[in-house]
């Protein structure tokens, strides 16, 4: 059984496609709450929100005093929604890239496969995106093989943003911790969770690019993923070199290697 599911999508200058978004996720998935994370959008992104869930019991807003990031407008959501009880955190973009309609796969994904983690993937097979420049899909699929490789991550897609995650899995992730903000913090989560011992499975999504409002991928947060996503696999490869000396010299000197 799936359980309660909270919806969480952040928002910053989204009012274009906000409502659209919110009025699909409600009829796909209509026994799934909405929470809306809200930057103090410039354009009334939040005032939206609020009429919405005026007329609407099952969503719900969050405001926060400026725009921070989309690693801490998540944080803040499952926040609230682990304090709430919900059993499935879902994160989804306003802006029309994940389909609603593609949810109730991912849901079920996480029964039928006994997962802790569902990532909609655009690079497993079946999965596409519609209407990218050839530079975005280089630089995501690049971004892809690099982390795979860096990390060792044994996912196809680890900067995705469609994602189901069992509460149990985030009420042992230190939350408060996370720092990254964009992409990355995709692939922060991704590592967090099979460290904390989650199953994660894949399943094909359509991306769609945004038809409306302005992306806000920056320079920044590529030059962030890419710091970060290397000083990771930096330190696993530390680390497994370490290990590997410690087995040498346990070898050389006749004794079991210890754990330390
Ligand atoms: N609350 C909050 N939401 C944000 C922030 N930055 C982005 N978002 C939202 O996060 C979602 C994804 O952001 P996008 O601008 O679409 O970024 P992206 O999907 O990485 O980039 P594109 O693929 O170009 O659309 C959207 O719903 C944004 O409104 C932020 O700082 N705060
Ligand atoms: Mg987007």
């Amino acid at each position: 059984m799936t359980g309660r599911v909270l919806v969480v999508v952040p928002t910053y200058n989204e009012a274009q496609s906000l409502p659209g978004t919110l009025a699909r996720l409600r009829a796909a998935v209509p026994t799934a709450d909405v929470l809306v994370v809200d930057d103090a959008s410039p354009d009334g992104t939040g005032r939206l929100a609020d009429e919405i869930a005026a007329g609407d019991p099952a969503v719900h807003v969050l405001h926060r005093a400026g725009k921070q990031g989309l690693g801490r407008a998540y944080v803040a959501g499952f926040g609230w929604g682990l304090e709430r009880g919900y059993d499935v955190l879902v994160e989804m973009d306003a802006d029309g890239s994940h389909q609603p309609e593609d949810l109730p796969r991912l849901l079920a994904a996480l029964d039928d496969d006994g997962a802790d983690l569902v990532i909609g993937s655009r690079w497993v097979p079946g999965g596409r995106v519609e209407n990218w420049p050839w530079h975005r899909l280089v630089l995501s699929r690049g971004a892809n093989t690099y982390t795979r490789l860096a990390m060792g991550l044994p996912v196809r897609d680890a900067t995705a943003g469609y994602r189901a995650y069992r509460a149990r899995v985030l009420a042992r992730v230190r939350l408060d911790e996370v720092q990254s903000q964009g992409y990355c913090f995709q692939v922060d989560m991704t590592w967090r969770a099979l460290r904390a011992g989650a199953v994660v499975r894949e399943v094909p999504i359509t991306f769609v690019e945004r038809a409306a409002g302005r992306s806000k991928m920056s320079n920044r947060i590529v030059v962030e993923a890419l710091v970060r996503v290397t000083g990771w696999g930096v330190a696993r490869r530390a680390g497994q070199a370490a290990g590997a000396l410690r087995t040498a010299m346990a070898a050389v000197s006749g004794r079991r290697p210890s754990r330390t």
